[in-house]
Parts: structure tokens; sequence; C-alpha cells
């Protein structure tokens, strides 16, 4: 149940919009893109009172139809010329006003809300967490994306990852290569890393059933603990098809943005674990009430991520941290592999796990300076 008390309404003043981009450590190579440097959108909304608060949205090319540049002119265009001057109560409140603007967008309105949670939870001297309902745990088990493209490089990055204990849990981006070669990557890594960690893959949509079924079964034997979304997001037979016969766990991502998706993929049986990210379900909110169906229909959840920066992270974590289960963990890894953070205080990672942070509000705090200068100018 959200803490609507309404002594501390919020009246939105002003609402600013920025592309910021923040440059990786190293190339990340997924099935449909190549990021060298991430590009997020940050917002700050200001009330009448002077109090402010901050939210971001990440995008990865060519993973949905949402891009920096939709979710930017969506905020400044659409949605910021209704919310200026209007009072909301709560997350569910601005939620529902946002809906009636336009359907859909739920990276831009994800941004939005969340700054609104930041300001709101800031002013009731609270956690986003803690406005949420309250956290059920203050850490949550870490996954680190491998994505090399080369297994000898992906060996080399888990072992890393491993010996500082920061991270237990691995995915491979397959997808990009043929069948083949993608198994023989994965096998070359899993016999490398053995049972000291836990390997699982991501194909984002690229197989067919055909391919999938054929070699679903090959990872599995592999050693792979789960296979993330291997057909296009608009295939729910052939989820449905795969999480029945192909031997091991399938997790659905990118076809699972709204509550009417949630109910499809959980009537039809089309996944056996779910990634859910607070971006691509619209917010705090949204993605909270996604999670309490998937718990629900006993679907195991995994926390996903855009690569969002610390700013990001830090909210979505608290929001990950409220939900009933999070059986698979979560794979806010993007602060780790970002060159450069516009937070005073970055978020952290150890023993494996991310540590929640604390708030008020999202808990961390923006360096205007850096910020402004990673801004990208118009
Ligand atoms: C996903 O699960 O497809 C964003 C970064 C990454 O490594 O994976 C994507 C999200
Ligand atoms: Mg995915």
């Amino acid at each position: 149940m959200l803490n609507q008390s309404p002594q501390a309404s919020v009246t939105i003043a002003d609402i600013e919009v920025r592309i910021v981009d923040i440059p990786l450590l190293r190339p990340h190579k997924l099935a449909m893109a190549t990021i060298s440097c991430q590009t997020n959108v940050v917002v700050r909304i200001k009330d009448q009172d002077g109090r402010e608060g901050w939210g971001e949205a990440a995008a990865i090319p060519h993973y949905g139809v949402e891009t920096v540049e939709t979710i930017s002119c969506v905020i400044g265009k659409i949605l910021v010329p209704d919310l200026i001057g209007k009072s909301f109560s709560g997350g569910r409140n601005i939620c529902q006003f946002m809906d009636k603007v336009l359907h859909g967008h739920p990276y831009a309105k994800s941004a939005v809300e969340l700054a609104y949670l930041d300001l709101l939870s800031r002013a009731r001297a609270q956690s986003i967490a803690e406005y949420l309902g309250g956290p059920e745990r203050d850490r949550l088990p870490s996954l680190w994306v491998l994505g090399n493209g080369i297994a000898e490089k992906d060996i080399a990055e888990a072992e890393h990852l491993l010996h500082n204990r920061l991270f237990q849990c691995f995915l491979l981006k397959i997808g990009a290569s043929h069948p083949d070669a993608d198994i023989a990557r994965v096998r070359q890594v899993a016999d490398a890393i053995g049972d000291r960690a836990e390997l699982r893959v991501d194909v984002n949509q690229k197989w067919d059933e055909v391919t999938a079924l054929h070699n679903a079964p090959k990872l599995f034997d592999a050693g792979i603990s789960v296979i993330e979304q291997p057909v296009p997001r608009s295939d729910v037979a052939a989820m449905s098809t795969l999480t029945a016969q192909s031997g091991g766990r399938i997790m659905a991502d990118e076809p699972v943005e709204t509550m009417t998706d949630a109910l499809k993929f959980i009537g039809s049986r089309a996944c056996s674990a779910v990634s859910l990210k607070v971006g691509k379900n619209g917010g705090a909110v949204r993605t909270a009430e996604i999670a309490a169906v998937f718990a629900g229909a006993r679907i195991p959840i995994f926390g996903g991520t855009m690569l969002e920066s610390s700013l990001g992270v830090a909210a979505h974590s608290q929001v990950f941290s409220t939900f009933e289960n999070l059986d698979f963990g979560q794979q806010l890894f993007g602060p780790k592999l970002m060159a450069a953070e516009f937070v005073k205080n970055p978020v952290r990672f150890e023993e494996f796990n991310l540590i929640v942070p604390l708030g008020p509000g999202s808990g961390v705090d923006i360096d205007l300076d850096i910020l402004r200068d990673m801004t990208r100018k118009n």
C-alpha cells in the first residue's frame, strides 16, 4: 500500500530534461547493438516550494521503440506542458495523469515519475522504498553482463569480478553470431567458470522458434541456468512452447512492458521467469504492480537494467528491494561499466551484492558541475 499521506502533495513548478553521454570502460556488445557510450535522459523536477527531485531513463539502441531522443522529446514537448502547475498527491496519481496525456512511452514516464517520487519522498523524509511500502531487503544479489563478445575476454572479466567478490552470477550476450558459434563460446566460458558462478544467456530476440527449440537443450546441457528472450517479442506462442518443452528456465524480457503484457504471459504460461525494469515497465508504481502479479503467479522475478547510472540504479534498486520475491537477483551493473558518474555518492557493490541506498528519496545526490559537463549540448 502506498503511503499517500495527503499533507505532502507536490505542485510542479519546473521540469528540466537533458540528454547525458556517459563513456563506458569497454564496448558493450549485445545482439542488436554495440554500445561504447551510454546515453541516458536525466530529469529534474522543482516544486513551488523550491524542492527538487531527480529521475533517469536509459535506452539501448534497437532494444525497443523508445530512444533517448524520443524520451527527451515526449517529456519536453508533451508531458511537461501538461504537468507544470499541477499538484499530485502520490506516485499513482501522477502515473494516471500521464497515462491520460498519452498512451505508452513507459521510459519517458518512468523518468518523470521517479523524479517526482524522489522529490515527494525527500519532502516526507522517506526513501522511495519506504514510500512504496518499505524495503524487504537492504542488498540485492548482483548479476554482471559479460559483453565482450570474445570468450577469452569474458573469462578474464569474470575471473576479475569473482576474485574481487563483486559478482558471482554472469550473463553472456548471444544472438549476434551463428548459434553454433554462440554455443561454442558459451561452453568455453562455462567450462572456465565451472561451478564457481551461475551463468545465464540473453539472446535478445534473435532466434526463431525452431532455432531456439533446437539450441536451448544444448545451452542447458552446457550449464546455462536461464535463457532470456530467445525469440522476437511478438512470438508469445513460441515462448509458451519453449517454456513447456525446452527443458529449462525461459525468461521473458522485451515483450513484458505493461500489466496487459504480464497477464498475457502468465495466462499463456509463456515464461518461467521474467525480467522487470523500472524504465520498461513505466516507473516505480507500475513496476511494483506488475511484480505483485508475477509474485501471485509464482513466476520468479529478475531486476533488469537498461544501463542506468547511479541515479537510476539507486531508485531502481529501491523499487526492487520492495518486491515480495527477487529470486533471480538483479543486473543494475551499469555504474561499474561506466567511466564517469554525475552523482556525489555512487551506489556500492560488495560481497556479490548491490547495497540498496537508504534515502531520503533515491539516496544519491547530483554533482551539478559534472552533470553539466556530461550533458549533450544541443
Ligand atoms: C537486456 O536484458 O536485454 C541492457 C544492458 C544489457 O547488458 O542488457 C540490456 C538489457
Ligand atoms: Mg534482456
